[in-house]
């Protein structure tokens, strides 16, 4: 195991798959330099004293637990599935997936309470019988660790507890969806002792700083334009928790240019009822971070 540097901070990431690439996107937009090459085990990062170690998703629970490394980055399923004794930290909106169950397209199955006493294959038994407990509905598991969704079809389960995130892979096996368990995305979790450690709390601090920047950036379009001055209280009404644009005067008289942020999730709607009424000449740029 990578030991370079006994004061740096460890962060473990999926080494290859589906949380790889957006990972390690999530890094660099952080501010963290480091190379990454295929076969890489660990990277030391250049501008900040952390190590990357890369393993399979599965093993960073425990070792975030047992401190081999002190922070992690995962899929919030495989918190709810091992439950590991980690602090969770952050939610990184990315590795969007939902666990659901799913039937043959064409079984008479139409409510979960019809799967009493039948067969379920899954690759995550503890998330499966803890929903079915809580629904009182007894079945039985069959513990699968990959290609859950061609058990149906080979008369191993009559139903199956898998991760959903287009639909493609239960669309092309027939299957469809009977409901859902949880949802889940990337998480950020840490070891608990170094969380309450002196030395490495700062770095941790620095690192959720620079997370949380990164985080809120996405939620925030940069917006400039030019109005004619007399429609900048309607402007104002449009854009809501726009107290104090930054406003400068242009040089075609009783017009202005104006610069603000507007949240994404209202983004087209709040464009175009500033174009409506009359702002002109409008500018989106994106927003790399926001620290506040
Ligand atoms: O080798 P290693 O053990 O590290 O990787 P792995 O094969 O166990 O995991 P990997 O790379 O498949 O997934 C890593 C993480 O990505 C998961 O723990 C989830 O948090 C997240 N994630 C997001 C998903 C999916 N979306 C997903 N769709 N993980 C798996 N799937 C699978 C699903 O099991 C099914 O087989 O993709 C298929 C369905 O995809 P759709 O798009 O057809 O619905
Ligand atoms: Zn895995």
């Amino acid at each position: 195991m990578a030991n370079l540097n006994e004061k740096n901070i460890k962060l473990a990431i999926q080494k290859e798959g589906r949380l790889t690439e957006e990972t390690l996107e999530f890094l660099r937009k952080s501010g963290f330099e480091f190379e990454s090459y295929k076969q890489r085990l660990f990277s030391l990062c250049r501008n900040f004293p952390m190590e990357i170690l890369y393993v399979r998703d599965d093993d960073i629970p425990d070792y975030v637990a047992s401190g081999i490394v002190d922070l992690g980055i995962l899929g919030q399923n495989i918190l709810n599935e091992e439950r590991p004794n980690v602090k969770k930290l952050l939610n990184l909106r990315y590795g969007f997936c939902s666990l659901i169950v799913a039937v043959p397209k064409e079984s008479g199955i139409k409510d979960i309470q019809d799967l009493k006493g039948k067969t379920i294959a899954t690759s995550y038994p503890q998330s499966a019988k803890k929903f079915f407990k809580e629904n009182n509905i007894t079945i039985d598991i069959v513990e699968i660790s990959g290609s859950v969704e061609i058990t149906p079809a080979l008369g191993v389960a009559q139903a199956i507890v898998d991760l959903v995130s287009t639909g493609s892979t239960l669309a092309l096996n027939d299957l469809r969806i009977l409901t859902k368990i949880y949802d889940s995305e990337a998480v950020f979790v840490a070891n608990k002792k170094t969380i309450a450690s002196n030395e490495k709390q700062i770095l941790l601090q620095k690192l959720v700083m620079r997370f949380k920047g990164v985080l809120s950036a996405k939620d925030y379009k940069y917006v400039m334009m030019n109005a004619p001055e007399k429609i900048l209280p309607k402007l104002k009404k449009i854009v809501p928790g726009l107290k104090s644009p930054t406003i400068s005067p242009l040089a075609k008289s009783g017009w202005i240019s104006i610069q603000t942020v507007i949240k994404e999730e209202v983004f087209w709607e709040t464009i175009e009822r500033l174009k409506q009424a009359g702002a002109q000449g409008i500018i989106i740029l994106p927003i790399e971070k926001i620290i506040i």
